[in-house]
């Protein structure tokens, strides 16, 4: 299988996993977590076709690492990114002092008046690094960073998180907090 081919299938895992099962009428539980074997037969009967061999590999290579496969229960999910409402489970974590968000220019105003919103997601999402945050602000336009002052906010007694695959997560983040480059 072509590697166009594996990221047109884990786009479609994206959009199931995080945003719309009902596209192929399956149900995620509570968690987040989809059998494996359901999602690979709704997925055919839908026109997307891989087995499991092919999942294994798109799970494992993915470059984000974006899902996880819980082999003892035979589910798969997102670790993070989910825009409908599950309870990932993750435990709260102390975070670095510093984190970024890479956002585009466009959004900086709004941003610097309202703070960072999760908007149609479960959480805000951050990185420990400025290269990622720029990757993540170059998809909505002409990238800019923010720095945010991540222990502050966890001495008052903000939450965060860090997903299976290495995201800072927390709910929102107040402009206080906030500094740009
Ligand atoms: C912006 C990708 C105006 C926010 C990435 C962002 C990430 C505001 C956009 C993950 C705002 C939301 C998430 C405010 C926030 N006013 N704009 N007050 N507050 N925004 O896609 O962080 O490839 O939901 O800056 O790598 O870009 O999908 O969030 O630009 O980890 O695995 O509103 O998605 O991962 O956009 O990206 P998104 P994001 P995957």
């Amino acid at each position: 299988m072509s590697e166009k081919q594996q990221t047109h299938i884990s786009k479609f895992l994206s959009l199931v996993l995080r945003h719309k099962p009902e596209t192929i009428g399956v149900q995620l539980d509570q968690n987040g977590w989809v059998d494996i074997n359901e999602l690979i037969e709704k997925s055919n009967k839908y026109g997307i076709k891989f087995n499991r061999e092919t999942l294994n590999h798109i799970v494992a290579t993915n470059s984000k690492k974006r899902f996880a496969i819980n082999n003892k229960l035979d589910k798969i999910r997102a670790s993070q990114g989910h825009s409908i409402e599950i309870e990932l489970g993750y435990t709260s974590q102390k975070p670095p002092r510093t984190l970024f968000h890479g956002t585009s220019e466009k959004s900086v105003q709004s941003i610097l008046k309202k703070g960072l919103k999760r908007q149609n997601r479960q959480h805000v999402h951050l990185s420990s690094d400025i290269e990622t945050a720029k990757k993540v602000g170059q998809r909505h336009g002409k990238p800019y960073i923010f720095k945010v002052f991540a222990e502050q906010m966890f001495n008052d007694n903000l939450e965060f998180f860090i997903s299976e695959n290495g995201v800072w997560l927390t709910e929102n983040v107040p402009e206080k907090y906030l500094s740009g480059q």
